[in-house]
């Protein structure tokens, strides 16, 4: 699949009225870069200010088919975004105490579902409905083969532009912080350091019986398991997934890490619904302790009106745009 975007000429659009003709003059030009044949589709992505929709009149317009490969999607950003982007562009090279939450959202272009997301429900289940200790107590073979199913999608994933900029700022950046509620290590395997785990991890166990002679929780990189549950190797009961399920208290060390990251200059929310607490209620602490807190997601949240700034669009767009500004000029 070749997949293309096609950015509004920055920092100014010449002429907001003639949006069909931009869009003409777009295509041509796309369809004369090396290596496009022609343009057999468009996929039209909104992602600030306007409402574009079917009336639009592109020609040769159809509708997007993924499989296509000439298939081309563009990306329709507003002109306000580009200024937009230069606040958080700013504040990071001038070396703002930075703190960033990280949700489903982030790792959606790597091929993980988020939650609440299409493709969020597994074998008609809701995540909620799966992520509980009582749900463990009562199905605890179908919640390892969720668990187990993801393990598995995750393994064969790739981290995505998103985790790999995240990963860069981690490194580059000495007052930055990386909490994520994310379980899947993709994070990590992108090469960020000092990740703070809100929500455990997709590879770590523990032993559901709390059995004295295990540690509290440790890795485990077994996929697919042999056996759903897997057993506890110290007391032969079942191991449970070493993340936090809906009723259970984050790990206090993880929390105050997190609390103490709500004091700073500037605060990402990305990819997030805000829908889970406590970890939906630090961007509103950031706030109150004075932080410039912005919104990466490409549809509206809970939290969209009670931040600072919205950069609508796609985490993986939004922070390769940001970045590229941060490392040109
Ligand atoms: C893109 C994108 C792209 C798409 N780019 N974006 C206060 C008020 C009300 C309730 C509570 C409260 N405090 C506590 C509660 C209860 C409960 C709770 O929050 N319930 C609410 C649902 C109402 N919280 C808890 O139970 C927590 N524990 C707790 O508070 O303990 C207190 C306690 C004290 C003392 C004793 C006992 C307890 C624990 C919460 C644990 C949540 N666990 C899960 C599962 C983890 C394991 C697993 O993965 O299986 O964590 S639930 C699930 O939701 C998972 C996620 O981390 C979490 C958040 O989801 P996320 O990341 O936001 O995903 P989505 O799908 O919701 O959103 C994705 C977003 O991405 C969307 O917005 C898209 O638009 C966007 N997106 N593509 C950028 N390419």
């Amino acid at each position: 699949m070749l997949t293309m975007r096609a950015w509004l000429p920055d920092p100014e659009f010449p002429d907001r009225s003639d949006i069909t003709g931009f869009y003409r003059d777009t295509l041509t030009r796309v369809d004369r870069l090396p290596g496009v044949e022609a343009v057999a589709a468009v996929n039209v992505r909104p992602c600030l200010g306007w409402g574009l929709g079917a009336d639009w009149d592109v020609e040769g317009w159809a509708p997007p088919d993924p499989d296509d490969p000439t298939f081309l999607e563009l990306r329709i950003i507003s002109p306000s975004y580009f200024s937009e982007l230069a606040i958080v562009v700013d504040r990071l090279r001038a070396g703002a105490r930075t703190t960033i939450l990280t949700g489903a959202g982030v790792s959606a272009a790597s091929g993980m579902p988020t939650f609440r997301g299409p493709g969020g429900l597994w074998k008609r289940h809701r995540p909620e409905a799966l992520a509980t200790p009582e749900a463990f107590a009562k199905v605890p073979v179908l919640v390892w083969e969720w668990y187990d199913w993801r393990r598995q999608l995750v393994a064969a994933c790739k981290p995505n532009r998103a985790h790999g900029v995240l990963a860069a700022w981690t490194r580059r950046y000495r007052d930055l912080r990386l909490i994520t509620q994310n379980v899947d290590g993709l994070h990590e395997r992108a090469g960020a350091d000092g990740v703070i785990r809100f929500h455990g991890s997709l590879w770590e166990v523990g032993c559901w019986g709390g059995c004295a002679a295990a540690p509290t929780r440790w890795p485990d990189h077994t996929v697919p398991f042999a056996t759903r549950p897997p057993t506890c190797s110290h007391c032969g009961g079942p191991l449970r997934p070493g993340v936090v399920w809906f009723g259970e208290g984050i790990d206090p060390a993880v929390l105050a890490q997190s609390d103490d990251a709500t004091s700073c200059d500037l605060f990402l929310t990305i990819g997030t619904s805000s829908l889970v607490y406590p970890a939906a209620g630090l961007v509103q602490q950031a706030r109150h302790r004075g932080a410039f807190t912005v919104e990466i997601n490409p549809d509206a949240t809970v939290v969209s009106d009670h931040v600072d700034l919205v950069l609508r669009g796609t985490a993986e767009a939004v922070l390769d745009a940001i970045e590229h500004r941060v490392e040109h000029r």
